[in-house]
């Protein structure tokens, strides 16, 4: 086992060519508002500091406040979640390849160069949200990574259409799944590799991105450089990054990341009573709708009589945001806010809504509507590993 200040290090080095030596700030902390809710900031290359939730493999969280300078996450700030502790820290781009195999006509071994000039380039907003984003939040508590509201970032991702490259390489008729793999690997051999399948009309409906650049910029090394699916208004999970090995088979893929690992309860909502053990269980796949209160922090103290401007981003899995009501006297009363610029269905929204307070206490809440009527729960939901948080938040703050 290598030691955390030992892997910072090796990090650092294998950063020459992809970041120009990194600073490692190992003092600051924050405190997350639940248990347990102290964490550190850490440098990595080609981020600022972020919170770090585990080391090895990096797991590493947006500061929240992020979230209020701009509807598109900056690279530097964007969250990255590892599962196994073997990441790649340096890759040669002339020597990389992504095979195209399984049950095809014509397998492809395409170089980078050959991905860019042979497919048409698409670029899409849209979020990237961690199953598992806001889970320190579970009432009652659930195991995994205790993350706040910091798992989630909104880019633009440019790269070629998933279905043009296996249409390439000729899907054949039995085709069931593509199995998605990247080169990050488990340190020990009996741990199950990191392997994603995806449902092969899903692969082929035209929006899936094979991605090189995010916001402009090649991929961070740390999300996914040179090459990461992302999979419009999917969890994460799916967003398969170092992206290598596209395998497509005609049965279900029964790995564990797909059999065991991600999955919800078979439940209308994906929901159960808390405490209980679902009796049957499925993949999870879209986001729920959310919105959040970026512009005041819990326990903010602001000005009275004055005019704030209240602002915020809202989210869902792909339908669209129609609408956003807000409420400062906790849930009796309701008002729209301005919806920002339409980036497409997949990207954060954001919301404004003029607001004077009164002096006092103030529980401000965000409620999004999406294009099928669906919105926010009032009461949380619960399930056991802590997935789809979307409980309209409540942010309090004091005016004087
Ligand atoms: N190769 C690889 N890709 C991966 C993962 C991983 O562990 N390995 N984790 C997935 C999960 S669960 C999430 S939430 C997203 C996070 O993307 P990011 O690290 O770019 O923010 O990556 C996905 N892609
Ligand atoms: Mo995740």
């Amino acid at each position: 086992m290598i030691s955390r200040r030992h892997f910072v290090k090796q990090t650092v080095s294998a950063a020459g060519l992809i970041a120009g030596g990194a600073a490692i700030a190992e003092d600051a902390t924050v405190t997350m508002p639940f248990e347990n809710g102290e964490r550190r900031l850490v440098k990595y290359p080609q981020k600022r500091p972020l919170i770090v939730l585990t080391s090895r493999p990096p797991q590493l969280e947006t500061p929240f406040s992020v979230f209020n300078d701009g509807v598109f996450t900056p690279n530097d700030a964007f969250f990255v979640r590892y599962h196994l502790a073997n990441i790649p820290l340096s890759i040669d781009p002339a020597a990389y390849r992504l095979d195209v195999k399984g049950l095809v006509d014509k397998p492809l071994k395409l170089s980078l160069a050959e991905l860019k000039s042979q497919f048409e380039h698409v670029e899409v907003a849209a979020v990237n949200q961690c199953s598992g984003n806001s889970r320190g939040f579970f009432k009652p508590r659930v195991g995994g990574g205790q993350l706040g509201n910091g798992a989630m970032g909104n880019a633009k991702w440019k790269g070629v259409r998933l279905k043009d490259v296996l249409d390439k390489a000729g899907v054949q008729a039995t085709a069931k799944q593509v199995v998605c793999n990247g080169l990050d690997a488990a340190v020990l051999p009996q741990t199950p590799d990191f392997v994603k399948a995806l449902e092969i009309d899903h692969a082929r409906d035209g929006e899936i991105v094979i991605a090189f650049e995010m916001n402009g910029e090649p991929l961070p090394m740390l999300n996914g450089f040179p090459l990461r699916l992302v999979v419009p208004g999917y969890f994460g999970t799916y967003w398969v990054k170092h992206l290598n090995e596209l395998e497509v088979v005609g049965d279900t893929f029964a790995g564990f990341y797909m059999a065991t690992g991600y999955r919800i309860p078979a439940t209308p909502g994906g929901c159960v009573e808390p405490g209980v053990t679902p009796t049957s269980t499925v993949p999870i796949t879209r986001f729920k709708i959310r919105s959040f209160l970026t512009s005041l922090e819990d326990g903010a103290k602001i000005k009275s009589g004055r005019e704030t401007l209240l602002r915020g981003i809202a989210f869902d899995g792909g339908h669209g945001i129609t609408e956003v009501l807000v409420s400062t006297d906790e849930g009796k009363s309701w008002q729209p806010a301005r919806l920002g610029k339409d980036h497409g269905k997949y990207s954060f929204r954001e919301w404004t809504l003029a607001w004077t307070p009164k002096a006092g206490a103030h529980s401000i809440q965000c409620r999004a509507f999406n294009r099928l009527g669906e919105s926010q729960p009032l009461e949380p939901l619960w399930n056991p590993n802590g997935y789809m948080r979307n409980v309209v938040e409540t942010v309090k703050v004091t005016a004087a």
